[in-house]
């Protein structure tokens, strides 16, 4: 354990031969970094802000219990709590469990008791997170669920991911219309934001440039696809113009509608990343 920017207690997990680490933070259960032979996977903005209450921008955010805007604040509050570290595994393929639980405050937005437990496994060139919902409620609750991953690109307008062709989404650039993916291999010329549908179920995995390979759960076969480009990274404090042509996020959720989980029932969502080289 080690102190990240402004006191944020921090945890880094490295694989048994050291050619693999990550770096999570147990505010937000929030990956900052994971690299592989020192190649830096993910985008952290060098303009993230790391304050208690605040989103931090880049790595890995769990969007939870709401994906987007709604009744809670964007994406949910499991981004902006502090989380439990649980067990660790530190032989073979590392692994480390984080909890979170209800507490007074989210019980005043969300008035559901629950715990969730976090499971991040790393190997050779491999890392996986494991969400697990258990509703500890005395009634059925609803969630939707996301890892929101930013992950490093050379440049944005070269980009390439595979695997969503024929795939149906929601362009939420073009007043939310629903639309079928065409093209073999999508690039980016302007501000992205989709939701294909079951995308994580099409016969294809998803590549980014032909070497990151993102899989979800098949409770989890949702593929976000986004990136805000120049006006609107801009506009935001904590991206900046610079930084749009350095990420993509290629998330895997179960949002495009909600998880339905009953009292003393366990839902699991998790992704695997993988370097094919
Ligand atoms: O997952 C895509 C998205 O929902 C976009 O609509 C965009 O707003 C992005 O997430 C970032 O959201 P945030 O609350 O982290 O600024």
């Amino acid at each position: 354990e080690f102190e990240y920017k402004t006191g944020l207690s921090a945890l880094r997990l490295t694989n048994s031969s050291g050619s693999a680490s990550v770096e999570v933070l147990l505010y937000g259960a929030h990956v900052l970094s994971w690299t592989v032979h020192n190649k830096q996977i993910l985008f952290l903005s060098d303009k993230a802000i790391f304050e208690r209450g605040k989103a931090i921008r880049g790595g890995i955010p769990i969007v939870w219990p709401q994906f987007g805007p709604g009744p809670l604040p964007q994406h949910g509050f499991a981004r902006v709590k502090t989380w439990q570290l649980g067990k660790t595994n530190t032989n073979n393929d590392v692994s480390i469990e984080l909890h979170l639980s209800h507490d007074e405050d989210t019980l005043k937005i969300w008035p559901h008791k629950f715990n969730l437990t976090i499971t991040i496994r790393l190997s050779e060139k491999s890392f996986s997170q494991e969400l697990t919902v258990h509703n500890q409620d005395d009634q059925t609750f609803e969630f939707t669920a996301l890892f929101h991953t930013y992950f490093t690109v050379d440049n944005i307008k070269t980009t390439k991911i595979s695997g969503l062709n024929n795939v149906t989404y929601m362009d939420k650039v073009d007043e939310g219309k629903t639309k079928t993916e065409t093209n073999k291999v999508i690039e980016f010329t302007g501000e992205t934001d989709r939701v294909y549908k079951n995308g994580g179920k099409n016969s294809n995995p998803i590549l980014i440039d032909d070497y990151i390979q993102v899989i979800g759960s098949s409770t989890m076969s949702d593929i976000v696809v986004w990136n805000p480009w120049e006006e609107k990274a801009k506009g935001a404090v904590d991206i900046g113009e610079h930084n749009f042509p350095k990420f993509v996020c290629i998330e895997v959720g179960h949002v495009n509608d909600a998880v339905k989980l009953d009292k003393d029932q366990l839902w699991k969502g998790s992704q695997e990343i993988t370097l094919l080289k």
